[in-house]
This record gives structure tokens, sequence and C-alpha cells, in this order.
């Protein structure tokens, strides 16, 4: 389940192909669009797509979401489109963001069983704050924060009960929210109103089926969440690199391979209105002489930073 704008196609195109491509059981995909952000070009695209790649019973689907979502940052309104699925599809479903890599074992999460734990409807990978006073800081205005404490997940990776979405009445509690966004000091579109109506009360999930902010190795779902994503050139930026850490080029190289194939089988990938810079794919050079660039100045600023107090550079 992932749902698309204009500025999310190629990405879609890359998960939807690495899901394939990496699984072991059948599984259906369904790629949900709002027909006011996604062109009539993109749309027949990506039907295609869809259907040759997603294999039988996988299609492209309408949702109508509400006019006047708030969106801030890289969070758009497409975002908000998982609070409105389920009532669509009245099933249990997996809900995978666009931004997503999918590697071998990752389908394992689709026989996600232990829905005996906790009263909710959502299974989630938690977000990590490296400390209290991290969380803290971030939760200061942020009212779903607060409710859900260490336990606020991110909502790029989740398993929904539906009936325990249908009897918690989410849909409209999470309508009610979206009027409320601003006062309740959200921040994160659709991850904090699923935050707040849980309470911290999720079912966790194995962290290697949302790896986020490339802290480990072995991710089973890779997400690149946060604003640095691999089709943007930003991701080379120092901040980017600081954060990152030493697994950062195995999985940006994995989706640029992932890429690469999912890019040959399709006929004409002319992408209309897409926002993203393609010249990665093209120019591998170009992109390991900046990377080599912007190492030697991140050495060298990390080594001044060191001089200067460590502070002043690590905790941007
Ligand atoms: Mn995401």
């Amino acid at each position: 389940m992932v749902a698309v704008d204009d500025g999310y196609v190629l990405p879609a195109l890359i998960s939807l192909y690495s899901a394939r491509a990496s699984a072991a059981s059948d599984f259906r995909v369904l790629v949900f669009y709002d027909p006011n952000y996604l062109c009539e070009k993109n749309r027949d695209f990506l039907a295609m797509y869809v259907s040759e790649i997603g294999g039988p019973g996988s299609s492209l689907m309408p949702i109508n979401l509400p006019r006047e979502l708030p969106t801030k940052g890289h969070l758009n309104e497409m975002a908000f489109a998982r609070l409105f699925i389920p009532e669509v599809l009245r099933t249990d479903f997996v809900w995978l963001d666009a931004d997503t890599l999918l590697r071998s074992g990752w389908d394992q999460i689709l026989q996600f069983d232990s829905w005996l734990e906790n009263a909710v409807p959502i299974a989630a990978v938690r977000t990590g704050f490296d400390t209290a006073a991290d969380f803290d800081a971030a939760a200061k205005r942020n009212q779903a924060m607060q409710v859900s404490k260490m336990g606020y997940f991110n909502s790029g990776v989740m398993v929904v009960n539906y009936e325990r979405w249908a009897s918690g009445r989410f849909e409209d509690r999470a309508r009610a929210l979206i009027g409320e966004y601003e006062d309740r000091g959200f921040d994160w579109a659709d991850q904090c109103v699923l935050n707040f109506l849980c309470e911290g009360k999720q079912t966790d999930i194995n962290p290697i089926f949302n790896m986020m902010d490339y802290r480990g190795e072995n991710a089973r779902i890779f997400h690149f969440n946060g604003d640095e994503k691999p089709w943007k050139p930003k991701s080379l930026s120092l901040g980017g690199i600081t954060r990152f850490g030493p697994y950062y080029s195995e999985y940006v190289s994995a989706w640029r391979q992932a890429a690469r194939q999912a890019l040959l089988v399709t006929s004409s990938p002319s992408l209309e209105g897409d926002r993203h810079d393609a010249r990665f794919f093209g120019n591998p050079h170009k992109v390991s002489v900046a990377r080599a660039c912007m190492k030697t100045l991140f050495v060298a600023l990390k080594t001044l930073s060191g001089r200067l107090g460590r502070r002043a550079f690590l905790n941007r």
C-alpha cells in the first residue's frame, strides 16, 4: 500500500520494484492517488507499471482527500492518505511509504500477527530518539509526542488492523484532529494524528522492518525518512552526512541499483511534473566526485569543530 503524487512517482516505482524483486511470498499492491495531485500522464504510466510489476490483483486506486490539509516542510497532502485508506479497503493491510527500499525478507511483515497485546489498530516502529532529553525538546509543544511519550512511532511502515480501526472510530477522530492540527502543535502530518490516537499503545515491530536514519545494518525495509532523499542532491549536504552514519552509502547504492533496474523494465519513463532530479542515474561519476569533495570538507569541519568544542557542528 503506497500513495503517490507527482513528486513521488519515481521513488514509488523503485519501492514497488524492490518489493517484487526481493519477495518470496505472494502479495498484491495497491497504489493510491488523489486526482488533484497526480497528472493524467503520470497516472497512465503508473497504472501500467503497477499492473506489470505489482502482479495479479495489483492496481492504482483513486482516493479523494479532504481539501485544506495542513502541510509542512517535505510532508505534503498525500501523507494524510493513510488516514482514509482503511475505510476504503475495510480489511487488514500493511502500509509502506514510497520512500522505502524493500530488501530480502521484507515480506515477513505480511505475516505479522501480535494483535493480542494492545487494543490499538496499529503496529509500527518507534521513532528513534537518542535520549529522553532529545525527546523532551521535540515534544515541547507537540501534544502527539506528549501523549505517546517514547512510544511515538513512525508511520512510514505500519500494519493496520481494520476491525480495531473501525470499532475505535479512528477515521472520524482523525478528521476532527486534522482541524485541531495547529492548536495541538502537531508537526508530522498523519503521523502526529495517529500517534495522538494511539496514546503510545501501539504494538512494536522489529526495527529492521522500518530502518531509519541509517542507524543499523540488515534492514529488511529501509526508509529514507526525513528531508534528505537519495534522489535529491541535498542528500549530499553536510547535515545529511553527519546524520547518516556508516550505513549511508550501502543503502543509497542499493537504492540506486534498484532504481536503474526499475527504470530498465519500463518502456518510456517520461514523468511529467516530477520534481525530482534524475541525473543521479545517468552520471554516477559526478556523484562520487561530489561525495568525495563533501567527505573531505566534512573531515576538515569535524577536525575544526573538535578544536572549537564539539557541539558547534554536531548538533545541527
Ligand atoms: Mn517516508
